[in-house]
C-alpha cells in the first residue's frame, strides 16, 4: 500500500489500512510522515480517555466492560494499549478479554498495542500517531490504557481529555496514589474488584486524599466497579461524561488541549533528540568526543554543545 491508500483507507474506516498506518507511523520512516500529514487535519473529533493504574488493577477488564456498555449504545470504540515492558502479552490480555465479551470480531471495535522500546523509546510519538490515526478512521471513542507509572501517565493525560485511574483494594494502592501525587493527574477514579474485602476503606481514604490536592474546580468522582462482572461500569462511563460536560462548560476543554499538547510536544522533542543522539553513538560520532574529552582536548560542556550543533561564541 502507498501512503496515498493508507490515508484513504483509514479515512474509509478500512480496518488493514488503519493498522499498516499505526505500523508505518510506529517505523518512523518518510511514508509514516507523510500518512500522519495527511491524516493530523482530518482527526479531532474521537472523545479520548485514558485508563490508568497499577498492574492487575483491572483495566484491561474495565476498558472490555466500557467497550460492550459504548457498543449497546452504538458507539465505535478503539483501544490502544501502551505498555513499555511487554507492548504483546498485554494486547494479548485485552483481546482475551474482549473475547469473553464477544466483541473480538466485532467491526466496531478495534485493539492496537503499541510496540514501544522503553524508557523514551517513543511512547509519546507513536501513542499520540496511534491515537489520530483512530481519530481520523472515525472511531467515536478512543480508550488508551496504560500502567500508571509517572511519565506513562503524564503522556496519557497529554493526549485525553479524561484520565480514569482504576485502583483495588488490597494492594495498598491509595497510600502509593497519594505519596506518589498521582491524585492530581485522575480525573475519574474507579476502585474495580469491589466484590474483595477493603473497597470502601479505600473509596474513603482516596476521597480523603482527594480533598489535599488542589482542585481547577472539578473533583473527582470516585466510581466503584466490579468490571469482571460489569457491574458499576455504566457509572464509570456516565462520570467520564460528566467530566467533558464540565470541561465544556467552564471553558477549561480548549486550556487542558492546548496545554497537553505543548506537553506532547516537549516530550516528542525529547524522544526524537534521543534517538538522534542513539543513532549518532552507534555511529562512533559521540564516543570520538568522549575521547577527546578524556584526552581533555575540550571540555564535557563543550561536547555538548558540538553534539547539540550549538555555536560557542568565546571560542574558535
Ligand atoms: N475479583 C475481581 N477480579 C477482577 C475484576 N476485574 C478484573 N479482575 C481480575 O483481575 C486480573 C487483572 O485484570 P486485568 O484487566 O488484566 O488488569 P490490568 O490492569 O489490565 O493488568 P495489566 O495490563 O497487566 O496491568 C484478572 O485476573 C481479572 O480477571 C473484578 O471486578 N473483581
Ligand atoms: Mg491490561
Amino acid at each position: 500500500m502507498t501512503p496515498a491508500q493508507v490515508v484513504a483507507g483509514v479515512r474509509e474506516g478500512r480496518r488493514r489500512a488503519i493498522g499498516r498506518a499505526i505500523s508505518m507511523a510506529e517505523s518512523r520512516g518518510p511514508g509514516g510522515r507523510e500518512v500522519m500529514r495527511a491524516l493530523h487535519p482530518r482527526a479531532g473529533r474521537a472523545v479520548c480517555v485514558g485508563i490508568t493504574g497499577s498492574p492487575g488493577s483491572g483495566k484491561s477488564t474495565l476498558a472490555a466492560a466500557l467497550v460492550r456498555h459504548l457498543r449497546a449504545g452504538g458507539r465505535t470504540v478503539a483501544i490502544v494499549t501502551v505498555d513499555p515492558t511487554s507492548p504483546f502479552t498485554h494486547g494479548a490480555v485485552l483481546g482475551d478479554r474482549l473475547r469473553m465479551v464477544d466483541h473480538f470480531l466485532d467491526e466496531g471495535v478495534f485493539i492496537r498495542s503499541m510496540a514501544t522500546r522503553g524508557h523514551l523509546g517513543g511512547l509519546a510519538e507513536a501513542t499520540g500517531d496511534a491515537v489520530t490515526i483512530l481519530d481520523a478512521a472515525g472511531f467515536d471513542v478512543v480508550l488508551i490504557e496504560t500502567v500508571g507509572a509517572g511519565q506513562n501517565e503524564v503522556e496519557v493525560q497529554a493526549l485525553t481529555q479524561t484520565v480514569m485511574l482504576v485502583l483495588m483494594p488490597g494492594s495498598g494502592d491509595s497510600i502509593q496514589a497519594i505519596k506518589a501525587g498521582v491524585m492530581e493527574i485522575p480525573d475519574v477514579i474507579v476502585i474495580n474488584k469491589c466484590d474483595r474485602p477493603g473497597a470502601d476503606i479505600l473509596a474513603g481514604d482516596v476521597e480523603s486524599a482527594l480533598h489535599l490536592v488542589p482542585s481547577d474546580g472539578w473533583v473527582p468522582p470516585v466510581v466503584l466497579t466490579q468490571a469482571l462482572a460489569g457491574e458499576g461500569v455504566e457509572e464509570a462511563w456516565a462520570a467520564v461524561e460528566r467530566h467533558h460536560a464540565d470541561l465544556r462548560a467552564t471553558g477549561r476543554a480548549d486550556a487542558r488541549a492546548r496545554d497537553g499538547m505543548r506537553r506532547h510536544l516537549r516530550s516528542l522533542v525529547v524522544e526524537r533528540v534521543v534517538r538522534d543522539l542513539d543513532a549518532r553513538s552507534d555511529s562512533g560520532e559521540i564516543q570520538r568526543l568522549a575521547d577527546r574529552v578524556v584526552a581533555r582536548e575540550i571540555d564535557p560542556a563543550r561536547a555538548v554543545d558540538t553534539i547539540l550543533g550549538l555555536p560557542r561564541p568565546e571560542e574558535p
